[in-house]
């Protein structure tokens, strides 16, 4: 018996060492030392060996039993060790690749615009002003010399929150505050950039909400010569020094005189042309000289302080700058117009 087990324990042995996997390791473990393995058998029919011998092949049995669970054990702590290597090996991971590319999101064009302008006028001296676009029935109307029941007021039709707010339909409610602010004392030198809203059906050239930019100049001695003037300095800047100015007359109930600004077509040089509509001069801006009673009711005294004031439909710009030809392309948020103007 003795014989068997020892017969037993070298086959084990050799098997151990031919196990490749752990699988077939645990088939080794089973066979060998499993209830019903060989080594179990033995030590089950130990009761038919006479006292003598009984000791001397249980210590055997116990013997090979214990050799073949640490063999198994060992060969167990290789198989795992290996299979760890492999893994790392397999999985391992270049850090020196290059990462996956991130898409970038770019400024939108308006704002683009917008800051262009912004540093043009604030390389002349201007601030920049901000304010709500839900405003009061008097800083959006009555301030600016546009009493209830005006006919002018018909002029925008207005998105009204409550009797007496609304949603401002121009950047002009920032101006009047900041010439409170100012407390009848100037130089007051602003621009203010903001969105506007009107009632109006969108269409290729009008949008319920835009972008406006107002200016507002008011200081002793100021003259229609130093609006000219600062239109000259802005429209060569920002279109290009090829371009000549010219102002028109026209009314706004919140400036006396009002003057359209006009710079020459692009298109056609001044010969007239499809976008001048044969003018050669295309319409940018509305401007004038502030009103006696807008200074006033901003807290400045007319007889010492006059002004001029003017503004603009940031769209418009854009689109004459870069030949867009709806405005609607502005606030759809199409991915292939806005990647045009990542670069601008
Ligand atoms: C246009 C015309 C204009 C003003 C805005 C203004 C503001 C104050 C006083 C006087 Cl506080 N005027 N703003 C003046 C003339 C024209 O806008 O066509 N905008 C799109």
């Amino acid at each position: 018996m003795q014989e068997r087990l020892q017969e037993l324990q070298d086959e084990a042995v050799k098997q151990v060492a031919d196990a490749d996997t752990l699988q077939e390791l645990e088939e080794v473990r089973v066979r060998y030392l499993g209830k019903k393995g060989p080594i179990t058998e033995v030590m089950k029919s130990m009761g038919r060996l006479s006292k003598e011998e009984r000791p001397a092949v249980g210590a055997k049995a116990n013997e090979v039993r214990g050799r073949v669970q640490e063999l198994i054990e060992e060969k167990e702590q290789t198989l795992r060790e290996a299979a760890v290597t492999k893994q790392l090996e397999e999985e391992r991971i270049d850090v020196t690749l290059p990462g996956r590319p991130v898409s970038k999101g770019a400024g939108h064009p308006l704002t683009s615009v917008v800051e262009t302008i912004e540093d043009v006028f604030t390389g002349m001296g201007f601030q920049v002003a901000e304010g709500p676009e839900v405003e009061t029935d008097y800083y959006n109307f009555e301030s600016l010399n546009l009493p209830k029941h005006h006919p002018a007021r018909d002029m925008q039709d207005t998105f009204f929150v409550t009797s007496d707010l609304l949603l401002r339909t121009q950047t002009s409610p920032v101006q009047t505050r900041t010439m409170e602010q100012h407390e009848g004392k100037g130089p007051v030198k602003i621009i203010c950039p903001g969105k506007v809203y009107r009632r109006d059906e969108d269409d290729a050239t009008h949008s319920h909400q835009f972008m406006q930019i107002e200016g507002l100049v008011v200081d002793e001695g100021i003259r229609m010569s130093d609006l000219k003037g600062i239109f000259e300095a802005f429209v060569k800047s920002y279109f290009g020094e090829d371009r000549e100015i010219r102002l028109r007359p026209s009314f706004f109930p919140f400036t006396e005189p009002s003057a359209e600004l006009d710079i020459s077509c692009a298109m056609c040089g001044g010969s007239g042309c499809r976008t001048c509509k044969g003018t050669g001069w295309i319409e940018v801006l509305g401007s004038g000289m502030v009103h006696p009673n807008v200074l006033r009711m901003g807290g400045f005294d007319p007889e010492k302080y006059s002004g001029f004031a003017f503004g603009m439909g940031v769209e418009r710009f854009a689109m004459l700058k870069y030949g867009i030809d709806d405005i609607r392309h502005f606030y759809t948020n199409d991915t292939r117009f806005l990647e045009q103007f990542t670069r601008v």
